[in-house]
């Protein structure tokens, strides 16, 4: 038997009673059979069976670390929000991930990247839940469960399948202008320091004087954007899987922390009903030039979890959560999320899950909820009821927290957004094709369209695929048709 190493504490069950051998069952004499009281075997058995909880149903590879955010300019002419009020550093935690892959999947993998925030501010959580692009593939949330079905794997062999991919994306064609983002260079970060964060959808800023600002998110980071070809991607998915996992650690344990500016654009409340597009369809950006960026502040990642289960694993992100002076906006994609997040926490991670250490507020908690499974946390209201003359917490309805609203009135429809004056699908997109891309990068768009619709793509989804991409740009939808027909 090995001679345990000094100066190490003794291994203890999970109660903490010294234990006999970290080695040996329990036996009748050291041949004999195990016996059923070796309670520290069962326990570790035991323990081990039950180390999973279910992996995120999207996003569930992703890495993560704790940081602050520190305000550079003085927006509180848009915002009360105190996170956000000039001089302010507010501690946080992030988290990147992919979308669709495993929680065992390669990093390098086309995708979509997650750039989930949560702000610790003194006004409670605030969590803004975005991704490395502006815009999303669908505009209602009613689509977005299907959108994931054709990005996973087929119920009959268990597969993915980029027949079932294009099928999807070529019978919504409010997804060109995503589509276009994810089989270009941003759909491969070279690391998750080298991507920009985006808000994507329209929130709603109010100031203290009750004047009300629809707003888009734009993080740009600090290291520089940088990407990674298909051919590197692949290679490297091989080679090593966890490399933008590694790769954040590592560089926030050498000290080489990344950090990211904020900015947002500005859009008066009474613009919104006449903008050329719908300023809420989260399948369009706002042109730079109709509403500039503005600093806001910076982010900056120092930290790394200690323990990677507790921290990143368990964080539960939420857009649902909002402090005063910040709200939703009517995109519908949005609105939906409101729901889900909370609900798939309480699902995944049980529904004491604010009570994490990721996601504890870290300002006193003075709410009624009590008991449920893993709770320890002292519900702080004597009497669990409210209201009650006995010292509870009461709401301060004079300065209500509740987001703010929007006019609204009308039947009820199950209907597309209205559409407005430039309002098509295939728009924008087109013009980041010729505008916005140099040659290099529109060469490399075909060669990833063209390489991604040669892998099993049928006949029908690949003509319907040709005409999606002409639609986006003629030209760049030509190149794609000779790559794929051998030219
Ligand atoms: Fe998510 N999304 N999402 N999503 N999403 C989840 O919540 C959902 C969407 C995003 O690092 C889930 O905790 C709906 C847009 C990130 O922990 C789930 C809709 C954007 C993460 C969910 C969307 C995102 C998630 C699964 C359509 C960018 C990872 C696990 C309305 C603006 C957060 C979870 C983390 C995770 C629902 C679309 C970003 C299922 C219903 C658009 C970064 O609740």
């Amino acid at each position: 038997m090995s001679s345990p190493a000094q100066n190490v504490p003794r291994t203890t069950n999970n109660v903490g009673i010294a234990v006999g051998s970290d080695e040996n069952s329990l036996t009748v004499g050291p041949d004999g059979p195990i016996l059923l009281h070796d309670h520290y075997l069962i326990e570790k058995m035991a323990q081990f069976n039950r180390e999973r909880v279910p992996e995120r149903v999207v996003h569930a590879k992703g890495s993560g670390a704790y940081g602050f955010f520190k305000v550079t300019n003085d927006v509180s002419q848009f915002t009360k929000a105190d996170l956000f009020q000039p001089g302010k550093t507010t501690e946080m935690l992030a988290r990147f991930s992919t979308v669709a892959g495993e929680q065992g999947s390669p990093d390098t993998w086309r995708d979509p990247r997650g750039f989930a925030l949560k702000f610790y501010t003194e006004q409670g959580n605030y969590d803004l839940v975005g991704n490395n692009t502006p815009v999303f593939f669908v505009r209602d949330t009613i689509k977005f469960q299907d959108f994931i079905r054709s990005q996973k794997r087929r119920p009959d062999n268990g597969l993915r399948d980029n027949d079932m991919q294009w099928d999807f994306w070529t019978l919504s064609p409010e997804s060109a202008h995503m589509v276009t983002w994810l089989m270009g260079d941003r759909g491969i970060p070279k690391t998750y320091r080298h991507m920009n964060g985006y808000g994507s959808h329209t929130y709603m800023w109010v100031n203290a004087g009750g004047e009300k600002f629809w707003i888009k998110y734009h993080f740009k980071t600090d290291q520089g954007i940088d990407f990674l070809t298909q051919e590197e991607a692949d290679r490297l998915a091989g080679s090593d899987g966890d490399l933008h996992r590694r790769d954040l650690f590592h560089a926030i344990e050498s000290g080489n922390a990344p950090s990211w500016t904020l900015y947002v654009q500005v859009m008066p409340f009474d613009d919104a009903p006449d903008y050329r597009f719908n300023p809420f369809d989260l399948t369009k950006v706002w042109p730079h030039g109709d509403y500039p960026l503005i600093e806001v502040g910076r982010m900056t990642l120092n930290r790394n979890p200690e323990d990677f289960f507790i921290h990143i694993e368990q964080a539960a992100f939420e857009p649902s959560n909002l402090v005063p002076g910040i709200g939703p906006s009517p995109d519908k994609m949005l609105l939906g999320r409101l729901f889900s997040y909370p609900d798939t926490h309480r699902y995944r991670i049980g529904p004491n899950y604010a009570q994490l250490p990721p996601n504890r507020a870290h300002i006193p908690v003075h709410s009624y909820a009590k008991d449920g499974p893993m709770r320890f946390d002292p519900s702080r209201a004597a009497r669990p009821y409210a209201p009650n003359s006995y010292g509870g917490p009461a709401a301060a309805t004079q300065e209500s927290t509740d987001p703010v609203g929007w006019e609204t009135a009308g039947e009820l429809v199950r209907e597309a957004y209205t559409k407005r004056r430039e309002d098509d699908d295939f728009g924008q997109p087109g013009t980041m094709v010729r505008k916005v891309l140099d040659d290099a990068a529109r060469a490399r768009l075909v060669s990833n369209v063209a390489g991604h619709l040669l892998n099993g793509v049928s006949k029908p989804v690949l003509e319907r695929a040709l005409q999606y991409w002409r639609n986006v740009d003629k030209e760049l939808g030509d190149r794609i048709a000779k790559k794929v027909n051998g030219g």
